[in-house]
């Protein structure tokens, strides 16, 4: 944990940014995979674990904004649990280490928030995205399932997301520490990786490095020669010389922040001449993309400048014509680079895509496309200083998507289907980095991971001669 005064500070904050009424905080509890003892990795409640830190399943917490109390809700540890668990710090201790002086038992809150609606007050939370939260709003407030969403406190979760979206001092420490360890995992699967290995293997090689430091990943690796499939989970290929692999994971560091990187490298000692026009179309959006980070700028325009990019680019090459900024305007570039070029990243990788990507990424004056691609940018919003996110423009060969824009000749003017066959076997190619807005420009985020086509071919070349 931080030091308390950093959690006191938080929840002050927030308590400035709001009228009145009291504030309820559910963290997560134990979730089971196939019967009650047997429970997936433990992951707190990001929100929770920003105002109070604690790591402990089965809490909650209530910040009254009249009174100014605060309490810690949960259950001490009894003898059965210390048999089976060890010695556990008392409740109190752990509010007392967020700076937090009343603790009660859990049984405690329903009655004081009965007493709270009595009261005709305010009960502020937030959108539950857990069965459990459901069902404990049910219990709490006496709210069916389907009115929850409506019954949600927008000026909560405007405050939280304006609080977090900004990262301190120690955060940035926190981030840099789970950049550097997604660097390290990048740079061990480029040295390991050979023809013959699955991706298995290569996979077992990223949780190794996040295991051996008491880490995880920070969401499921993605790891393949079909680096076209975005989201592609599937472990099960063997690499063959020729292919590209495309490797998407980042670790958390000891506080619960994340990591997010990708790096796509060849098979092969080196990429082949088909694999380096394309990996360098996509290097060259990502540095463009990078330059134009700093405050006041629509993440928004920074994805429609790497679009150009991409779209010159595949120009350039004669798989796409005309011209490139039409092009883009049209939408025809998705195609090749249907998703957006990053998020927000703090305790989530997708940092609080849990109270909506909208309420994060985006403001009443500054609504999500609907155009294909487009429509898939998480973040537009102007940027600010202390905002971190990723930067992760891709181009992809995407065999069914092309096939039914082709039979529709959908943006024909603007794409040369006719030269597209000689790519269906390409694959995928994404970078990412991590960066922090500062009051001039930007800044990396953890250590700089091999990613121009010599520093990664000298990677390769490291593997091959070894
Ligand atoms: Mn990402």
């Amino acid at each position: 944990m931080f030091p308390a005064n950093v959690y006191l500070k938080r929840r002050q904050a927030l308590r400035s940014r709001l009228q009145g009424g009291m504030i309820l905080f559910l963290g997560n509890d134990e979730s089971p995979m196939n019967y009650r003892d047997n429970a997936y990795h433990f992951r707190q409640d990001s929100t929770f674990l920003y105002y109070f830190g604690i790591n402990n399943p089965g809490l909650a917490a209530l910040v009254d904004l009249d009174e100014g109390l605060e309490v810690v809700f949960g259950d001490e540890a009894t003898m059965d649990d210390i048999v089976w668990t060890g010695p556990q710090p008392s409740i109190a201790s752990l509010a007392a280490d967020c700076g937090v002086s009343q603790v009660l038992p859990i049984k405690q809150l329903r009655p004081v928030l009965a007493g709270t609606q009595q009261q005709g007050r305010k009960i502020h939370f937030l959108p539950p995205y857990r069965g459990r939260h459901t069902l404990q709003l049910q219990d709490l407030l006496g709210l069916q399932p389907e009115e929850q969403a409506g019954a949600v406190s927008l000026p909560l979760l405007q405050a939280v997301v304006a609080q977090r979206s900004v990262k301190s001092p120690e955060e940035i420490t926190e981030l840099e520490k789970a950049v550097r360890l997604s660097g390290k995992m990048h740079e061990a699967v480029m040295r390991a990786a050979r023809p013959g290995m699955t991706e298995a293997e290569l996979h077992g090689t990223i949780q190794a490095i996040a295991a051996a430091v008491d880490s995880s990943t920070a969401y499921p690796v993605i790891l393949s020669v079909n680096g076209q499939i975005l989201h592609n989970h599937d472990h099960s290929n063997t690499l063959t010389e020729g292919k590209m692999v495309l490797v998407d994971a980042g670790g958390n560091s000891p506080m619960h922040y994340a990591g997010d990187l990708t790096r796509t490298f060849p098979v092969s000692h080196r990429f082949s001449a088909q694999q380096k026009e394309i990996y360098q179309i996509v290097l060259d959006a990502e540095l463009a993309a990078i330059e134009a980070l700093r405050p006041g700028v629509p993440y928004r325009d920074v994805h429609l400048l790497a679009s150009r990019v991409i779209a010159e680019g595949l120009t350039g090459l004669g798989l796409m014509r005309g011209n490139p900024e039409e092009a883009v305007a049209a939408g025809a570039h998705a195609l090749f680079f249907p998703h957006g070029l990053g998020h927000m990243m703090g305790l989530d990788v997708h940092d609080m895509e849990n109270f909506g990507e909208n309420h994060v990424g985006y403001t009443d004056s500054l609504k999500r496309s609907t155009q294909f691609g487009l429509n898939a940018l998480r973040l537009g919003r102007e940027l600010e200083a202390g905002f971190v996110l990723t930067v992760e423009p891709g181009i992809y060969f995407i065999p069914e998507l092309i096939d039914q824009w082709q039979v529709a000749h959908k943006h024909s003017e603007f794409i040369n289907y006719d030269r597209l066959g000689a790519y269906r076997d390409f694959g995928g190619i994404r970078i990412e980095d991590d960066y922090i807005v500062t009051e001039t420009g930007s800044q990396l985020l953890g250590d700089p991971v091999a990613k121009t086509i010599s520093e990664v071919e000298a990677l390769r070349g490291e593997m091959m001669t070894a």
